[in-house]
This record gives C-alpha cells, structure tokens and sequence, in this order.
C-alpha cells in the first residue's frame, strides 16, 4: 500500500473503500489479497468473465436534462444480461468538474448529482447482484481535479508565488482536450422524438446523435441476424462455453506479419486458431506449415459456413476479416 500510495490521505481513502469491498458477498471469497495473482491450478473469477464499460453521460439519460444517469444504468441492465457480460464497469461517477470525462475527481465522498444519488449506487449494486452482475467502479486515485481540495491547498500556494495565468492556461487545455469529440450517445431505438430513446420527450442530447442512429440503435442490432451485436453476443457465448479459449496456452502465429494478427489456445483436447486481418486490403496470408489441413470454422465475421475447410498453403481474408478454427489437439 506504501508503495502505491504517497500521501496519508491516499492511504486513508484506500482503507475506508476496502470494507466496501470485503463486506459485498460476491467479492468477498474473490477479492481478497491472498487469491490475487493466483492462477497456477485455480483459475480467477475475473479471467473467464466479460467486462462492458459504460461511459454513464452517453449511455441513457431518465430524467430529461440530456446526460446519461445510473437510473439509465438500472434500466439497461437486462440488455446487458442478454448480451452475456458478467461486469459492468462505470466510468467515474464521482463529483466532478468533468474536464475529463470525470476522471479529475473533485470528492471522493459523493457522487455527482448529474448521475444520481448513492441511493442510486445502491439502488444499481442490488438490482446489479440479483442478475448476477457485478458492478466495478472506475476511481482514479493518482490524480485528482484542479477542484479538489488537495489541489486548491497547492494551487493557493502557488498563486502566492504568482503563478495563476500559468494554471487558468492548464485548465483550458484539459478541457479543449476532452476525449468526447468522437462520441455519440447510445441509440436505443428508432424514436425521433426521444433521440433514439437515449432520452425522454424533447430533451436535446448533450452530444448529437449519430446521423443514422435508426439503423444502428440496439434495437435494429437486436432484430439483425448478421449485426454487430449478434456477433458480440456469438463471441461471448462462445467464450463461456469453451474454456480453452480463456485458460488455453496462448501461442503467437506469425507475429511479424504486419496485416495479421494470428494466434493458437490449446488446452491439450481442442486447439483454437484465430486469425485476423486488421487492415482493410485483401490479404493473403502464407498459413504457417503446422496449421495446415482440415479445421472446423467455428464463427466468422463474414459469414463463412460453419464447415470444416482445408487449409492449404495460402488463406485469403477480406477486409477486416476474422475467423476462429478450432480442431481435436494431437
Ligand atoms: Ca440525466
């Protein structure tokens, strides 16, 4: 603790958390120090688990002032159950100036009411834990707002010295450089009136949404048997099924290639054979000698049929193209 914590008030706000987390009984038998960095024969929860990160303003706002909120969290959560994640992991909700996505914390102590209450962290924990969700929040501990108290003492301190101009310069940087240019709020259904369900009635986003959010909101996504969605949800079945693609041996293929990325698992029964094209040019990739022969295509992202193809000495892959094969071991 010495080591990740410098000052006395880091360390008394790590004690006052880890009660929190040692009385939760979903991560009371998981979290403790003594299973971390264990895996030799007992295999941690968190490997095998799939985390959905929410940036909380963009992803469903109940109250109609156009930033996302925890109730939208509450809401969400059975959508989130259906596509198979096991943690959701909130981007900071703690008070906030928000020059940085919240991560420049004002109080630890409370949450930013843009967001809700703690009765809505409790409200969200409990509905959370019944589904079998656990909840991981984001606390950035190593810096904190130029609105925290411990940056005000400093900050007075260095006025003192005349150095104010230099600190309003500081501020309007980080906000000039937030990191939501490229984010929309989510559309959760095809609804003009409600901006794509993100809000309620005539409530204005506080990001625009997507020109096209009808065609990709959730819920076209949902109806879609070759969407986006459908393929995550595939893949994180999958994961869950087959452990070898969690604890199997992780090996590298052709790792100078700069188009592929292409990797084994193998757990000694089954080996797993992913490949993928990361540009978006035809490739045609040189298979390694030993990957050769007959392989079932499990899932693919272009629709392959899931049949048992040969592979010879080249496979061709399209654009962004990804395929796992997966044959007996031995
Ligand atoms: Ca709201």
């Amino acid at each position: 603790m010495s080591l990740l914590f410098r000052s006395d008030a880091g360390v008394r706000l790590f004690r006052s958390l880890l009660p929190l987390f040692q009385e939760d009984p979903l991560v009371k038998s998981t979290l403790v120090p003594e299973t971390i960095g264990r895996s030799e024969g007992k295999p941690n929860w968190w490997k095998a688990a799939v985390i959905y990160q929410i940036y909380v303003p963009s992803f469903k706002d109940t109250n109609g002032d156009g930033y996302g909120d925890l109730r939208g969290v509450i809401e969400k959560l059975g959508y989130l159950k259906e596509l198979g994640i096991n943690i959701i992991w909130l981007s900071p909700i703690f008070d906030s100036p928000m020059y940085d996505m919240g991560y420049d914390i004002a109080d630890y102590y409370k949450v930013n009411p843009v967001f809700g209450s703690m009765e809505d962290v409790d409200d969200l924990l409990r509905q959370a834990h019944k589904m079998g969700l656990r909840v991981v929040l984001d606390i950035a501990m190593n810096h904190t707002s130029v609105e925290h108290s411990w940056f005000k003492k400093t900050l007075e301190a260095f006025q003192a010295q005349g150095g104010s101009h230099k600190v309003e310069l500081a501020k309007k940087a980080i906000a000039s450089k937030g990191r939501d240019a490229a984010r929309i709020p989510i559309p959760w259904d095809r609804s003009q009136e409600t901006s794509g369900g993100f809000t309620v009635g005539a409530a204005k986003p506080w990001l625009p949404m997507h020109p096209n959010f009808t065609e990709f909101c959730t819920e076209s996504q949902r109806r879609n048997p070759a969407s986006i969605w459908m393929f995550y949800r595939d893949l994180i079945s999958l994961r869950k099924q087959h452990k070898a693609l969690v604890y199997g041996a992780y090996q590298l293929v052709d790792p100078q290639h700069e188009s592929v990325y292409a990797y084994t698992r193998t757990d000694g029964h089954e080996t797993y054979f992913v490949v993928l094209n990361f540009t978006d040019d035809l490739v045609e990739w040189d298979t390694p000698v030993e990957h050769r022969g007959v392989w079932s295509v499990v899932i693919s992202n272009f629709g392959r049929a899931t049949l048992d193809q040969e592979l010879g000495a080249k496979i061709e892959l399209g654009p962004f193209d990804g395929i796992i094969f997966r044959r007996e071991s031995g």
